[in-house]
This record gives C-alpha cells, sequence and structure tokens, in this order.
C-alpha cells in the first residue's frame, strides 16, 4: 500500500495490541509515530525498534495512569471484541474505556480513535440505510458497551474538549466472509487509511463514522463525516458471485442472517435463571 502522508507524532497509544485488529495495526502505525506504545493484558511480541510493549489490564486505573504517560494520541482498540456475558464486557469495555478516558485527559492527550463497532447499530435490518447519527440499536452486551464507548467519547468532548473520532468498524477481515460482509467488509488497507485519516484530521470533536470498504452494497452512510477525509479504496466486490451462490437469498425469518449485526443479534442470554 502506499504510504499515506500523516503528521508524525512522537508518541502513539495503540491498547488492543494483541488482538485481531491490534497485531494488523502494530506494523502498519510504526510509520506515523516515532514511538509506538503497544499495550494488551495478553503478552505481545517483544518490542522492536521504536516500540514500546507494556502488558496492563484497562481495569486497572493506575495502570492506564502510567500506560497514558507522554502519549500525544491514542489508538483505543482494546477490550473485548465479540459478544461475551455481561460479568466479562462490564470490566473489560466499559471500565476499561472510562480508565483509559480519565487516564488520558489527566495527562493531556487531544485525540483518541476508539475502536467501536457496526454492533451499535445491530438490529437495524440489512438494507436500512444508516447514518453516523442513527439512534443506537446495540445487538448484544458487545455492542452496548462500544454504545458507552462513544456516549463517554461526546461526554468528554463535550465536558473537556477531548477530541475522538468513533469508528463503527464493520467486518475488518482479510476477506469477506459471508454474503453479510459483501457489505460490511473494511479491507486492513481501509483500515490503516482510517485510522490515519482519524487520527490526522483537523478538526473532529466527537465524530462516529462507518469503517467500511467502498463496497457496491451498503447499509451505512458516511457522507456526514466527510471532514475526517476517508476515501476507502478496496471493494468486496471480487467475492461477491462465490458467497452469493453459499446463501443465494436472505432469509427474513432469521434474524441472525436479516440483521445487520449478523450472529451477534442471536448469541446469549448467558445468565441462567434463578431457580
Ligand atoms: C466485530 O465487531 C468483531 O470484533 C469482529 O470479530 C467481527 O465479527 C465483526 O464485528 C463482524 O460482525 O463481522
Amino acid at each position: 500500500m502506499t504510504p499515506l502522508s500523516a503528521p508524525r507524532f512522537k508518541r502513539l497509544l495503540l491498547t488492543g495490541a494483541a488482538g485481531n485488529l491490534g497485531r494488523v495495526l502494530r506494523p502498519r502505525m510504526k510509520r506515523y509515530c516515532d514511538v509506538l506504545r503497544l499495550s494488551d493484558i495478553a503478552p505481545m511480541d517483544p518490542a522492536g525498534a521504536g516500540e514500546e510493549v507494556v502488558q496492563a489490564p484497562l481495569q486497572d486505573l493506575a495502570a492506564m495512569q502510567a500506560l497514558l504517560k507522554d502519549v500525544d494520541g491514542v489508538l483505543h482498540f482494546g477490550g473485548v471484541s465479540v459478544e461475551k456475558p455481561f460479568d466479562v464486557v462490564l470490566p473489560a469495555n466499559i471500565v476499561g474505556a472510562y480508565n483509559v478516558y480519565e487516564a488520558a485527559r489527566q495527562r493531556g492527550v487531544k485525540r483518541i480513535v476508539f475502536a467501536s463497532s457496526h454492533h451499535v447499530i445491530g438490529f437495524y435490518s440489512q438494507g436500512e440505510t444508516l447514518t453516523p447519527q442513527s439512534a443506537p440499536r446495540p445487538d448484544s452486551y458487545y455492542g452496548l458497551s462500544k454504545a458507552f464507548g462513544e456516549n463517554l467519547a461526546q461526554f468528554y468532548f463535550d465536558r473537556y474538549g477531548m477530541e475522538t473520532v468513533s469508528l463503527r468498524i464493520g467486518s475488518s477481515w482479510p476477506m469477506p466472509a459471508d454474503r453479510r460482509m459483501l457489505s460490511s467488509w473494511l479491507s486492513y488497507d481501509d483500515l490503516e487509511r482510517l485510522v490515519v485519516a482519524a487520527l490526522s484530521a483537523p478538526i473532529v470533536g466527537h465524530s462516529v463514522i462507518y469503517g467500511v470498504s467502498d463496497n457496491r452494497s451498503t447499509w451505512w452512510d458516511n457522507s456526514m463525516s466527510r471532514h475526517i477525509g476517508f476515501r476507502p479504496e478496496d471493494s468486496s466486490e471480487r467475492w461477491r458471485a462465490e458467497l452469493e451462490a453459499v446463501q443465494p437469498y436472505v432469509d427474513p425469518s432469521r434474524p441472525e442472517l436479516r440483521c445487520q449485526g449478523g450472529q451477534f443479534v442471536t448469541q446469549g442470554p448467558f445468565e441462567k435463571a434463578p431457580e
């Protein structure tokens, strides 16, 4: 991919560095900063040139206060990235997001790129066109936690002037894996373009943008977020015939096929009913 022109940061922090997208972004973000600080609760590969590696749980405020020291931009990709019981989602995604924002405020960080998710709006039907202002319809405890993160970002902007771009990431995979992803797919190169645009756009306040490639079919209208300057270049189209052959039509009686969030809409409940 052609390197993007973007301001160089002194030190960027990437949380969730051991996760799926964290591992994609780790080698790609190095060219945009002098030092890339990488953090996760899980072990990571040792630090290479221009890297710092800090293993730390998001739910530990003191650890986050140390982690945010001398950072001038944050990519918050940490936390659980799939549906889990609420007691797993709460510390990682809700307490964890609060700790990152509060530590960032204390350390004077001006810009956060928050890895939200389209699971904030996953209960809308496929084919409905949504904008960044469409009312949330979370499809999971995970989606609810991302809606909390977007509200947290809005609050920290309104109260403290800290800017965030919340990325409602679709399906960022090497290639689309099913018919739904023909519309929700975000290539890794477009993910990089999105993150760099979100970090470097001059004024963002709190902006929400869908993380999706230039697919022929899409349910998400990003025209309100043009100011971010994200121009996707990839498309899922070359996999269409193959994936539509596997699933020739969308069965409206099955919510996991009908809804934008796919299987997330039917996972759970996890709690046992009382005796
Ligand atoms: C997500 O938010 C997940 O993190 C990812 O693993 C995918 O499953 C994606 O959504 C999706 O719905 O395709």
